[in-house]
This record gives structure tokens, C-alpha cells and sequence, in this order.
């Protein structure tokens, strides 16, 4: 049996875990990961190495029980419009349905987002037979709002395509803007009420400095990368992200969910493995972060383990910094 969890420790070690979405549901905390898995293809920017097949699902009872393998809950073999890549999920709960959004490649090899439905969280998930009609690239990240209204937000630069879609359309051979113009922000959509579609099309959210000038491209220690994750405090919305190349977690603030938002700091040091990936979320009166890293499999990059470590926030409401090696 896998024990509690410790700060920084994996939180289990018979698989490999990553890109952790952490929902706290009927009292309890569920982690929604990528499953990851060894493969024999190619290690590269596109992401090839990242050859996930299906989900599986962790819980907790609370920080003092051990985690649960709660199993499979979804195959690619069961997602009709997708050929590979089962990448980093988020999960959702309305109206006594719980939802798990997913990217998966369709069969042309482009990026699309999925949704799949179940009357537990433990799964199973039953997919939709198509993609989200009008999603593209990676990384779904779904914020359920006071008001019951539901914002998906998405998008993932080099191997998430986002920025193949600067025209709307896809473009095989399109690269990112010029160092010096303003950054690609991800993507946001307000979801239907069934959770099933989007209500219009996305917008790019934009993220800017404390003076209203955008995140330029070319600034890697701020502009947006992948893995959003949306939370609400004190009536500010944090939106927070990845780096990528810089391999930092960072956020920015606004008072609307659909931005624009203003860059504040950085939410967690790199870590072993090139890519970092988080969610945030309120377990009682505690803020808690859940992230990944490669220190498992010895720094293998594709071979990643969820983590955990408590949050703190000032009181003017910034985050503190969290190392994490400490
Ligand atoms: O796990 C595959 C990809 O790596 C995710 O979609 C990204 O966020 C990065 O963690």
C-alpha cells in the first residue's frame, strides 16, 4: 500500500505520474495525472517522448492517509476521434456529473480536447465520440466559478501547437511571434452548460506587466509556455503556468477570468526533468500545490512523479516562492 504523502516525496512510486490536477470532491482530494509510460520512438521538441496511453486516478483521504491507485479510468482505445498521446487532463464536477477533459492527437495528428463523463470521479469515463468542436492544442484546465458558469483555458507552445493557430486555422509550418512582440497567451472559452462544448469561440488571454505593457515572446522567465491552471482567492483570479524553456511555475492576477491578467511572480523553482506542471487547490483551511518532477527515474523526462507542497500566500494576497529542494 502507498503511504501518506510527503511534502516533495512522490506520491506513489509503482507508476509513473505527471501533470497532477488536483480537485477536492465529496470531502476527499482526487489527482487527475498523465500516465507516463516508456517508449521505444523519439525524445525531441515535439514531444514524441510523451506517448501516454490512458489515465489513472489518485486519492486521498486527507494528508495524513495513504494515496489510493484508484486504476484506469480512461483508454485511448475507447476515445474514437484520437490516435495518441493521452497528455496532461483536468477533471470537473456540475450538477451531479463529473467531467475529465484531456488533449489527445486526432487522426491527422493535430491536438484537440476531449471530454469524458462519469457519475463518480473515480470513472469510468465515457467519451463524447468527437472532440470539443473548436478546441485545439493542449493542457485543458476547467475553473467552475461561484456562479456555476465553467471557463476552460488551454493551450501549449512546440509539441501543444498553439502557436500553429496565431490565423484560426491550423498551420503546419507556423512558428511563434518575434522575440520582441508581444508573447502567445493561452487560450479561454466559457464552456456550455451541459460542460460538453464551448459557448463561441476562444480568446487568447493577454498577460501583462504592473504598467499594462504585454510579456514580450522573447522574456522565457515570464511568458506563458503551457499547463494553465486557474484559481479563485480572495476575489483575485490567479493564473498560473508554465515557463517552459525557463522551467518555472508563475502566475499573474486579474478580476476578470477571462483577463487581462498581471504578471506577479514565481510560484515554484525548476525542477529535476524539463517540464513542470501544477494545479492549486483548497483542502480545509490549507492552500496546497501539486507538481511533478523527474527525480524518480533519475531525471528521465518522460518518466515524471506527482508531488506535493503547501502553499502560503502573503498578506497582500502574492505567493510566496516555493523551492523544491527544501
Ligand atoms: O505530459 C505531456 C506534456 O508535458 C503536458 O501536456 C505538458 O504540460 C508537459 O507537462
Amino acid at each position: 500500500m502507498n503511504k501518506a504523502p510527503q511534502p516533495h516525496k512522490p506520491l506513489v512510486t509503482h507508476i509513473y505520474t505527471a501533470d497532477p490536477s488536483a480537485h477536492v470532491f465529496e470531502g476527499k482530494i482526487y489527482i487527475y495525472p498523465s500516465h507516463d509510460i516508456d517508449h521505444d520512438g523519439p525524445d525531441n521538441d515535439n514531444g514524441d517522448q510523451y506517448a501516454m496511453e490512458d489515465y489513472r486516478v489518485l486519492s486521498l483521504e486527507n494528508f495524513d492517509s495513504p494515496v489510493i491507485d484508484e486504476g484506469q479510468v480512461l483508454h485511448l482505445n475507447d476515445i474514437p476521434w484520437a490516435s495518441k498521446q493521452l497528455w496532461a487532463p483536468d477533471a470537473a464536477y456540475k450538477s451531479g456529473t463529473y467531467y475529465l477533459f484531456f488533449p489527445a492527437r486526432d487522426h491527422q495528428g493535430i491536438f484537440r480536447i476531449g471530454v469524458a463523463t462519469a457519475k463518480s470521479p473515480v470513472g469510468p469515463f465515457v467519451p463524447q465520440p468527437n472532440y470539443i468542436e473548436g478546441s485545439f492544442s493542449i493542457d485543458p484546465a476547467v475553473f467552475v466559478d461561484e456562479d456555476n458558469q465553467a471557463y476552460i483555458y488551454f493551450g501549449g507552445l512546440w509539441g501543444g501547437q498553439l502557436e500553429k493557430w496565431q490565423t484560426g486555422t491550423f498551420e503546419q509550418n507556423a512558428v511563434g511571434p518575434d522575440a520582441d512582440a508581444p508573447a502567445l497567451g493561452p487560450q479561454v472559452a466559457l464552456l456550455s452548460e451541459d460542460m460538453l462544448s464551448l459557448q463561441g469561440e476562444s480568446q487568447e488571454i493577454s498577460i501583462v506587466h504592473e504598467d499594462g505593457s504585454p510579456i514580450l515572446a522573447g522574456d522565457e522567465d515570464r511568458r506563458y509556455f503551457e499547463g494553465p491552471w486557474v484559481h479563485k482567492y480572495k476575489g483575485w483570479y490567479y493564473l498560473s503556468y508554465s515557463t517552459g524553456t525557463t522551467h518555472k511555475l508563475v502566475y499573474a492576477v486579474s478580476r476578470n477570468p477571462m483577463g487581462p491578467y498581471t504578471f506577479k511572480g514565481t510560484i515554484l523553482t525548476p525542477v529535476i526533468g524539463w517540464t513542470t506542471h501544477h494545479s492549486i487547490v483548497q483542502f480545509e483551511d490549507r492552500w496546497y500545490l501539486f507538481y511533478h518532477d523527474s527525480s524518480l527515474s533519475g531525471g528521465v523526462n518522460h518518466k515524471r512523479s506527482v508531488k506535493y507542497a503547501e502553499l502560503h500566500y502573503n498578506e497582500d494576497g502574492t505567493i510566496q516562492t516555493i523551492d523544491p529542494n527544501k
